[in-house]
């Protein structure tokens, strides 16, 4: 058993692995450090910080609901590894390791929520940086903050405790707007729709949701010292498994309980909109731009949305993995096809960017067999991500006379997951979703139903989409044959 990574230890760290930066002081604090966080904003600040030298940003991690990480992190002053997985030759798949630093605390929310509304109160701190995933932050269906969430609901009545990642991110601006005043940049870095705005929206609501002698001072300070960029963030980032943990164990020399995996390509459009310093995030290779939209967009709908149509209809036939799923000729030529027929006539392309390339690419990610992304993963939360990711291609081409034939199989496919709850071979196939017993309602009853019943949750499809024959006919196709 070897021993366990640390800042004690970093010196048996073995040859070979990527050493980590130390940062000084804290200047970034980060909402929901998952795994997708510690293997990609983290890791362009770690880059940042080792090309221009500074030291001020370390992050300051909180966790959204669990301890989990701050178990795995903290007895390892924040160190963690990134294993990096190739597809390499034929033959061997390559990876690599490196030992990243940037995280300096991690700090569960539940337990601690004032630490958290302190972090973001300090003159330090120019950055909120988040991840807290597309359910995180607590929609109404029409996009507005869901003030009937029993938790937001006592994140307005309470100041001292909030629980939910708005309420967090809004109380600590009070805090600084009540003391020093110093202006700050709040990043969104969740695959949103204009991720930047929805935030800024969602300030918002929380702060008219306020009794006003409260809540008005703040919206106004909000309004001229806070900016909200939005970004297009992107690396596949599979869970982490005990199996990973043994390599990374054998690689590094030492145990590493926060492991991480990625695939090797990374890429991060930020708005450029800053209020204050930034890290020299584009010195890691990160692109600022005027308008984020266009990348966006292509990377919902090239990317997430074929990630979508190969976990469900994978999911179903029995593939453990997307690139299991990728391999079977039937669902790859789906997948292309969704991506050439169906997104790309929505999409205006960015500023070098061939799209051409990008669909192969897309393709090419993930068939990468030695990343082993369950295709249960990518089916997590599908009321949320399906309007993202799939339902605005279905609406802009509905809307052009189209018809979106592979957008819906997704659609569909996703029906089925949901009604069937198991695999071509029955073993069963789970259903997390934050709207699960809502779902599972709908879906209950006779398959010829099904299509009806489900386009009538109103949370996922409005009732333009509800009552388009076109779209109704395509599903009820595409589920008959599933
Ligand atoms: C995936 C994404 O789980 C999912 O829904 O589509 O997490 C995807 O891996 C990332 O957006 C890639 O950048």
């Amino acid at each position: 058993m070897s021993e366990r990574l640390s800042a004690s230890t970093l010196g048996r760290l073995a040859a070979g692995v990527g050493a980590p930066q130390h940062p000084a002081s804290v200047g970034i604090v980060h909402l929901g450090i998952g795994a997708f966080h510690r293997a990609h904003q983290a890791v362009y600040t770690e880059d940042a910080m080792a090309a221009d030298g500074s030291t001020r940003w370390g992050i300051c991690g909180v966790t959204q609901r669990s301890r989990a990480v701050v178990d795995q992190l903290a007895p390892q002053n924040g160190l963690y590894g990134v294993l990096q997985r190739d597809a390499g030759s034929a033959h061997q798949a390559s990876v690599s390791a490196r030992v990243v630093g940037a995280v300096l605390e991690v700090v569960a929310g539940v337990e601690e929520p004032h630490v958290v509304v302190a972090r973001i109160g300090d003159a330090a701190v120019a950055v909120v940086t988040m991840t807290v995933t597309e359910k995180g932050y607590r929609r109404a269906a029409d996009g507005s903050l869901d003030t009937t969430d029993p938790v937001v609901r006592s994140d307005l009545e309470n100041a001292a405790a909030p629980g939910s990642a708005i309420g967090r991110l809004v109380r600590g601006l009070q805090r600084r707007a009540t003391t020093h005043g110093t202006p700050i940049t709040v990043l969104s870095c969740d695959n949103l729709v204009g991720n930047g705005e929805v935030v800024r929206g969602l300030v918002v609501d929380f702060c008219a949701a306020l009794p006003s002698p409260e809540g008005e001072p703040l919206r106004e300070w909000i309004a001229s010292s806070v900016t909200f960029p939005s970004s297009m963030v992107d690396r596949i980032v599979p869970a982490t498994t005990d199996a990973d943990r043994d390599e990374a164990a054998r690689l590094l020399g030492l145990r590493d309980e926060g492991l991480v995996v990625a695939e090797p390509f990374t890429q991060w459009v930020i708005e450029k909109d800053f209020a204050g310093p930034v890290p020299a995030w584009h010195r890691a290779g990160a692109t600022l731009t005027a308008d984020v939209a266009p990348f966006e967009a292509v990377k919902l709908r090239l990317l997430n949305a074929t990630h979508s149509l190969l976990a469900y209809t994978g999911a179903l036939a029995g593939y453990a993995t997307i690139a299991e799923a990728v391999r079977d000729e039937r669902l790859a030529a789906a997948a292309t096809a969704l991506m050439a027929e169906d997104s790309l006539p929505t999409l205006t392309r960015p500023d070098g960017l061939d799209l051409d390339e990008y669909q192969r690419s897309v393709l090419h990610r993930f068939a990468n067999p030695a990343l082993k992304h369950r295709t249960t993963q990518v089916a997590m939360d599908g009321s949320m991500k399906l309007p993202v990711r799939l339902l605005g291609t279905v609406r802009e081409r509905l809307r052009a006379g189209a018809e979106p034939r592979w957008a819906a199989l997704a659609v569909a496919a996703w029906m089925v997951y949901v009604a069937r709850g198991a695999d071509v071979n029955g073993t069963p196939l789970p259903l997390d979703d934050p709207l699960a017993d809502r779902l599972r309602a709908a879906a209950a009853g006779p398959q010829g139903g099904l299509v009806d019943r489900m386009l009538g949750v109103r949370e996922v499809f409005d009732e333009e989409l509800a009552e388009s024959q076109t779209f109704r006919a395509l599903l009820q196709a595409h589920v008959a044959e599933l």
